[in-house]
């Protein structure tokens, strides 16, 4: 598969958000990095993000802008499209970052950002389970992980897939940093696995915050949660929503 110059496939790194951020002052904006032998991958709030070599795709595009929260949640609705669109299967969005194949993670999001020489930047870094088998899977002792190949019987290529993510972000990213979020909010509503139900907001420590009904996605991106007294709002990356019966319910 071809790539054009903003693409870099890595043999190995460390980590694709790494990769971009310690060339973020030589790099554009639009600049990608992706591999499938990433050795010590991150997720939210230090916690880490595992790759099978060579079965998970990891990709991660640098802009140069404010990291904003609803990015992340962009890219979850990018990631979810296009991995439906490739397999003709359901994908689910978790809010705010995971997405789901039959209630379990397949994908999830990492959003950073910092100051350069030219300015704000922002990475998001995507991460996706393609071809781990159920041995692969189990030696990770993630109950709640799965790979598209697990989950569906369909084995989908790192390459093609970075490809279309790629392609789809740039389409919808140039429409985010007009328009903001609220353009996509009717298309993340139609994808998402908590509304209607009930979820609770966990904080880092997993203390119990909220509990109450997931009502509606905001015009910003937020959560919206009923509960018995009030409505709570939960804008990106304060909080972990678990399904009371289950991962993605
Ligand atoms: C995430 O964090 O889900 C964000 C993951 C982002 C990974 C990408 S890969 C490319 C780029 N470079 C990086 O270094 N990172 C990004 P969070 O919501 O905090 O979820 C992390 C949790 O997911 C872990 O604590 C595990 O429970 C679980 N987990 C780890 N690896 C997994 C995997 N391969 N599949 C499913 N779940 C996983």
């Amino acid at each position: 598969m071809e790539f054009d110059k903003w693409m870099n496939w890595v043999q190995e790194t460390d980590s694709t958000n790494e990769w971009l951020k310690s060339r973020v002052d030589k790099m554009d904006g639009g600049t990608w990095c992706a591999t499938t032998n990433q050795t010590a991958g991150k997720g939210r709030l230090g916690r880490e993000w595992l790759c099978a070599r060579g079965e998970c795709l990891c990709l991660s595009v640098l802009e140069k802008c404010e990291a904003h929260p609803a990015a992340t949640l962009l890219m979850g609705l990018v990631v979810t499209e296009v991995l439906k669109k490739m397999t003709g299967k359901e994908f689910t969005l978790k809010w705010p970052n995971d997405v789901l194949v039959l209630d379990k993670k397949v994908s999830g999001i990492l959003c950073e950002g910092g100051v350069c020489e030219t300015g704000p930047y922002m990475i998001l870094g995507v991460g996706v389970n393609l071809l781990q088998t159920g041995a692969t899977l189990s030696e990770t002792k993630l109950p709640f992980a799965t790979s598209v190949r697990r989950s569906l019987g369909i084995s989908l290529y790192p390459d093609a897939v970075a490809k279309e993510i790629k392609n789809q972000w740039e389409i919808n990213y140039d429409v985010f940093r007009t328009e903001g979020f609220a353009p996509f909010v009717k298309r993340y509503k139609a994808v998402s696995a908590n509304l209607g139900k009930e979820v609770c907001v966990l904080s880092p420590d997993g203390e119990e915050l909220v509990r109450g009904t997931a009502s509606d996605i905001a015009m910003d991106g937020s959560l919206v949660i009923q509960t018995e007294a009030d409505e709570y709002r939960c804008s990106g990356g304060e909080v972990s929503i678990r399904g009371i019966y289950g991962y993605g319910s």
